[in-house]
């Protein structure tokens, strides 16, 4: 029961019980919380309070709301960690979940011109061409990430024919190609998702998501691909460690 007679307020009492509920697993992941109403009779708070709680929770990544269906306990975010250059199939498996793409669009078109600074194309001679994967990342069949890749067309002509359906790029690459994918140039920033990136990655429009820019390089140090992703920012936090 919430005690109060002492000056914590009702609302943070309730956070902090289904917060070590969480903690404990005795509230799982994906579970069904009680509703508003049950949990102001349960406690014998106005359902004010409880709403107060709940809001709080959802911000904060503990809690997610679907319209109509109720208030559950999120899934737990992955440490992303940032200093290792891995692929998402890769990211994954270290997790021990299945690692799946749904293409939604494969394609050739000129470079625009960042993208062709990107991947060093402008040198006079060099086909400005790139080849586009569009690609939703799944985990154990969830949506994780939508990623957009452009690789040099001059450097792999062949790349458009190959099924790319739940097959790791990297590995393709690295097989298949011989390359030697050596290093990586990262920018991250917060945003919030559009409604197409929204559709794509199930969380309603204008959800925190994490905007990746990525180009990786080759043994020659030669750019072969340039992504823009978008990341689910209730599924990631980013981890580092650091030394001094
Ligand atoms: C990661 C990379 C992406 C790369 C993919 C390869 C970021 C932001 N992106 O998702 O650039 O194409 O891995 O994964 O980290 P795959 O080998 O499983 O296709």
């Amino acid at each position: 029961m919430l005690n109060k007679h002492i000056p914590i307020p009702l609302y943070y009492q309730l956070k902090e019980k289904l917060s070590a509920a969480i903690l404990s697993g005795e509230l799982p992941p994906g579970a069904l919380l009680p509703s508003e109403r049950e949990l102001s009779d349960h406690y014998s708070i106005s359902r004010m309070t409880v709403r107060q709680a709940l809001g709080e929770m959802v911000k904060e990544g503990l809690l997610v709301r679907e319209q109509g269906k109720g208030t559950f306990v999120a899934e737990p975010k992955f440490n992303q960690g940032l200093l290792k250059l891995t692929s998402f199939s890769e990211d994954m498996r270290n997790r021990g979940l299945k690692p799946d793409s749904k293409i939604l669009a494969i394609y050739v078109q000129d470079a625009t011109p960042a993208v062709a600074a990107e991947l060093r194309l402008e040198a006079v001679g060099i086909n400005q061409q790139v080849i586009v994967f569009e690609r939703v990342r799944l985990a154990d069949n969830k949506p994780m990430a939508y990623e957009i890749s452009h690789l040099p067309l001059h450097r792999f002509p062949e790349l458009e024919q190959e099924s790319l359906h739940s097959t790791s790029l990297y590995n393709l690459l690295e097989e298949k190609y011989g390359l030697v994918i050596r290093y990586a140039r990262q920018t991250m920033e917060v945003g919030l998702s559009r409604p197409a990136e929204s559709d794509i990655l199930g969380i309603p429009a204008g959800s925190a998501v994490l905007k990746i820019e990525r180009t990786t390089f080759d043994a020659d140090d030669e750019p072969i691909e340039y992504v823009k992703s978008v990341y689910r920012g209730d599924r990631y936090k980013l981890y580092a460690e650091l030394h001094r």
